[in-house]
């Protein structure tokens, strides 16, 4: 069921990388990354645990099954039925229970099932269509404190109140707009910034530097770190930002502070501007599409 690398050219002249128009096209964005998978990492603290590992990979077929549009009811809800110790269900899952509802009545942000860590460019596509690609598995119980993969403490402590923020949805989905048919190159800077923002962002809100990054809102440790006067801090921009190396193993050495979510937009809509790209692209809310535009 994983989907390998994809070579359908949508612009052929220009050798741009294909990129979903329709939001039912993110059928195709599941491109897994195999670091700190249960299965293939040996360090992973769930992989001496089969039942874990069994669970795991019940979840995952789950997220893997989900499409956009069901084509056969029936088979849904064979799905459903015969997993039933996943956390969350298939359908009945994330779309209809109070936790989608939050987000998507405040931004109309949509949460989608996904079964692990994605490939940098399908996770920043779906944010273009302002959905969230969320895991739905709980992190190892040897290891509460941490998880080396994004887990469903980590979403929904993390994740899902800041998503139903408007100008933080509406700058997530810029991020997303930005990646559709970039360069590789283009791709590692975006999830560089998406890293600095969207993970481990501080901004100021009267006068006071705050935490909004997820993985600081999920990580109580690093949270209190990240505001000790202990790491250095710099003014979030885009160019400077975008190539901070960066590491995931540990606390950051170093945090970007925004003026204001609204600044850091402004700063991000000037730096994807600059992008090179054959084309440019415009959301339509009402077919949640994306359009594309011949570069004037
Ligand atoms: N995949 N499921 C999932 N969740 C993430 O937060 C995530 C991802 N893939 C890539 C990624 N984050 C970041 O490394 C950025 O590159 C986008
Ligand atoms: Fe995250």
């Amino acid at each position: 069921l994983k989907r390998v690398a994809d070579d359908v050219r949508s612009i052929p002249e220009e050798n741009v990388p294909w990129f979903p128009r329709q939001i039912k096209d993110l059928d195709r964005c599941n491109m897994l990354i195999t670091k700190f998978d249960p299965d293939m990492d040996q360090d992973h603290p769930g992989y001496n645990d089969s039942e874990y590992r069994k669970r795991r990979a019940a979840i995952s077929e789950l997220a893997f099954r989900y499409k956009h549009t069901p084509h056969d009811p029936s088979e849904d809800k064979t799905v459903c039925c015969t997993n039933k110790p996943a956390l969350f269900n298939y359908r009945s899952t994330l779309n209809t229970t109070c936790l989608s509802s939050v987000p998507s009545e405040k931004t109309g942000f949509q949460l989608r099932p996904v079964a692990g860590l994605l490939s940098a460019r399908d996770f920043l596509a779906s944010l273009a269509f302002r959905v969230f690609q969320c895991t739905q598995y709980i992190r190892h119980s040897s290891a509460p404190m941490h998880s080396p993969e994004p887990d469903c403490c980590h979403e929904l402590l993390g994740h899902i109140p800041m998503l139903a923020d408007k100008e933080f949805a509406q700058f997530s989905q810029e991020i997303g707009l930005a990646s559709l048919g970039a360069s590789d190159e283009d791709i590692e800077k975006l999830s560089t910034l998406y890293w600095f923002t969207v993970e481990f962002g501080l901004c100021k809100q009267n006068g006071a530097v705050k935490a909004y990054g997820a993985g600081l809102l999920s990580s109580y440790g690093e949270l209190v770190y990240a505001l000790s006067n202990e790491p250095e801090y710099k003014p979030f921009n885009p160019e400077e930002t975008a190539v901070q190396p960066y590491q995931d193993q540990t606390y950051q050495p170093i945090y970007f502070v925004s003026e204001s979510f609204e600044d850091a937009k402004i700063k991000l809509r000037k730096y994807s501007a600059n992008i090179k790209r054959p084309f440019a692209v415009r959301y339509d809310p009402f077919t949640c599409s994306v359009e594309v535009l011949d570069q004037p």
